[in-house]
């Protein structure tokens, strides 16, 4: 991987970060009634599940019901970590029937809003009876245990009733966030063998349509494993294809399943997800995620780092489509029987207030989105807020990336009105639920700092040799002991498992991100390490950009770099050398953005796109993507150029510098 420390992948937002000392408590009112009220109750709290892990996490997962006790609470080292050996659970059992059959049979589940305008509100009762009747229509298919069923969908009620139908049969979901292209769909569905689709006709984003049958019947013509797909039909009339004897409809199948579905009893160490995600190369890894630690880890932080009360009305932003969406749209929050906003379209449709007339009309009380979101918000100005009472909120969140601090002001500010805590929540689709934020009513919040760990995390932040750096300066951010929800393997691929996560610092979980701690116990993320980045919270592995551009025929080389964007967080600069006898023109130019947006979807599109006639290359042949960065940043290159091969290469890159 080479040097780690010192990739300045983050740039203009550390500055700031690194002047940043103010410090917000928690408002008294909020501490009074929030679940741990002091920060001496969460060091307490902090204390007892380091120290005794196993005690901390039995009594976590005993709030759920279990089939069958497990025997273990953990085994085996970080690597191969099991837990709750032996139990038996079903994770849509603990998000559904548990409530259904219980106090909140008529308590709102999912109260969703569509783009037009519609509102529905689901039940815990009614979500029940939904959710079985799918499972049967999945059965009816021939679908069980162990398969894998892909999800393309838009943000309707029926999406989570997807994922939830397929945990309660004990089919691996592995969904597909509805913006990637049918290229991406088909190598994720093929990687993973799926057997079936759930998708839908159409959903609506910005006014129009996106078609998402369309795009699905393009990439099935490269997948032989699946046999069926199912249509939920979105728009009052539909005229999308139906291939005979494959394709069926969400309605017509429900008309015809049965109402009652009993929970498949799945082992803890059972799979439950697989869930794509970029790493350092260009093929993306499918995350395996389990069945007892997950459901465990995104219910406890659910309910401690939101806080989670009664009377809530619960908002996560995210698309389903992102590990944000499994965790803390549908899983975490409906375990603890939330009730859960979900809204269909742009945050600026028809106008950039969509979602303060959402939070008013619902009267939203928690509220978690992206930083690249808050500076929309703040760029879009403060008129757009004005107009709505935003009174029902008590908490705020953000995750994803690093939020600058004015960022934070503003939120704090702005949408808080001074009284409403933030939570930065800092993780990953890996560890599969919030590894660092602040506990609300209990921890002082610092602006761009995601805090103190969540109980049972120990983050540390290392030397590329694994040894302890000192508080104040930056390192790479490992965790050494296991916790429940780390994802377990990389489907098809255990080798790959070990070598991403726990090849580079021995003994430990290295996340790919750098960090430091300060003299107080905070963590502050300083970025991505490797050749990963973050464009709007949106994870992408330079690698796969590359490997899209070189596939184009023009195309003889490409490397693909991030630079500092104000309000992306990170821009995707890509340059590129032709094929001899191609032409640099403007139209080609564009041609290849658009070939890219093809190939994977529209949020990878580069930002910059420059031709050169030679890449910067060390004397061994590696592109020196650090040159390539400060050249995208700042149009010059200052850095160490001794091992460049040759010298020439930066000064023609300089040349066509627009
Ligand atoms: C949940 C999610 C993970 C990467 C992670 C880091 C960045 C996420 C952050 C943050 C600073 C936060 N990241 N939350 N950086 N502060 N609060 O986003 O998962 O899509 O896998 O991305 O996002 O770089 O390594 P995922």
């Amino acid at each position: 991987m080479g040097s780690l420390i010192g990739n300045e992948s983050v740039g203009t937002n550390m500055d700031s970060l690194l002047r940043e000392n103010r410090v917000f408590a928690p408002p008294a009112e909020f501490a009074a009634k929030a679940h741990v009220k002091s920060v001496a109750e969460y060091e307490a709290m902090y204390r007892r599940s380091v120290e005794d892990p196993e005690a901390f996490w039995a009594e976590a997962a005993g709030e759920l019901e279990w089939f069958a006790p497990w025997t273990k609470v953990q085994e085996g080292e970080i690597a191969e970590a099991k837990w709750f050996v032996g139990g038996k659970l079903n994770l849509c059992h603990n998000s559904v029937d548990r409530h259904a059959l219980g106090a909140r049979k008529d308590k709102v589940a999912l109260l969703w809003e569509g783009e037009p305008g519609e509102v529905r509100k689901i039940t815990y009762g009614e979500l029940h009876e939904q959710v079985q009747r799918f499972a049967n229509v999945l059965k009816g298919l021939g679908v069980v245990k162990g398969d894998r069923v892909a999800i393309y969908m838009g943000m309707c009620p029926e999406l989570a009733i997807a994922l939830l139908a397929c945990a309660r049969i004990g089919a691996i979901h592995s969904v597909v966030f509805g913006g990637f292209a049918s290229h991406a769909i088909a190598d994720r569905v093929n990687d993973s063998g799926c057997v079936a689709v759930i998708t839908q006709d159409i959903s609506y984003r910005r006014g129009g349509e996106v078609k998402l049958k369309s795009i699905v019947d393009e990439a099935l013509k490269k997948c032989p494993t699946v046999k069926n797909v199912v249509v939920f039909q979105r728009a009052a009339s539909s005229a999308v294809s139906m291939t005979e004897g494959r394709d069926i409809w969400w309605h017509e199948a429900m008309a015809l399943a049965g109402a009652e579905c009993a929970a498949e009893w799945m082992d803890s160490e059972d799979p439950l997800y697989i869930l794509y995600t970029s790493g350092t190369t260009g093929k993306p890894k499918g995350l395996v995620h389990t069945t007892g630690g997950y459901s465990v880890g995104t219910y406890l932080t659910s309910k401690y780092v939101f806080d989670l009360r009664e009377d809530d009305v619960y908002w996560c932003t995210a698309d389903i489509g992102w590990v944000t969406g499994h965790s803390y749209v549908v899983y975490g929050p409906l375990q603890n029987g939330a009730t859960v906003m979900m809204y269909e379209g742009a945050p600026n449709w028809p106008e950039p207030d969509r979602f303060w007339k959402i939070v008013d009309a619902h009267k939203v009380s928690v509220f978690y989105t992206a930083p690249t979101a808050i500076r929309a918000f703040t760029k879009w100005g403060n008129e757009w807020v004005d107009k709505y009472s935003l009174a029902s909120l008590r908490l705020l969140g953000t995750v994803g990336e690093p939020i600058n601090p004015e960022s934070w002001m503003w939120y704090h500010r702005e949408i808080g009105k001074e009284r409403c805590p933030i939570v930065d929540t800092y993780w990953q689709t890996e560890t599969g639920a919030i590894m660092i934020a602040p506990i609300p009513g209990a921890v002082a919040a610092k602006p761009g700092s995601a805090t103190r760990p969540f109980f049972g995390i120990v983050p540390e932040v290392v030397t590329q040799e694994g040894e302890p750096v000192p508080d104040g300066q930056g390192g790479l951010l490992v965790f050494r002991k296991p916790w429940p929800s780390l994802a377990r393997t990389i489907y098809g691929d255990p080798e790959r498992y070990k070598q991403a996560y726990f090849s580079e610092i021995p003994g430990c979980y290295f996340t790919g991100d750098g960090a430091r701690r300060d003299e107080d116990g905070y963590f502050w993320l300083m970025g991505r390490v490797d050749d990963v980045i973050n464009v709007s919270g949106h994870r992408l592995g330079t690698m796969e950009i590359e490997s899209a551009l070189v596939a184009h025929v023009k195309v003889a080389e490409a490397a693909v770099v991030g630079r500092p964007d104000a309000m992306k967080g990170q821009a995707i600069a890509a340059f590129v050398t032709l094929e001899g006898g191609c032409e640099a023109t403007e139209e080609l130019k564009q041609e290849l953005r658009q070939w890219v947006a093809k190939e994977i979807g529209a949020l990878a599109r580069p930002d910059d796109l420059r031709f050169t006639d030679a890449l910067p290359k060390t004397r061994s042949g590696k592109i020196m993507r650090r040159l390539l960065r400060e050249l995208a940043e700042t149009g010059e290159v200052k850095g160490d150029t001794t091992t460049l091969e040759d010298f020439g290469v930066i000064a023609k890159l300089r040349e066509n510098d627009e």
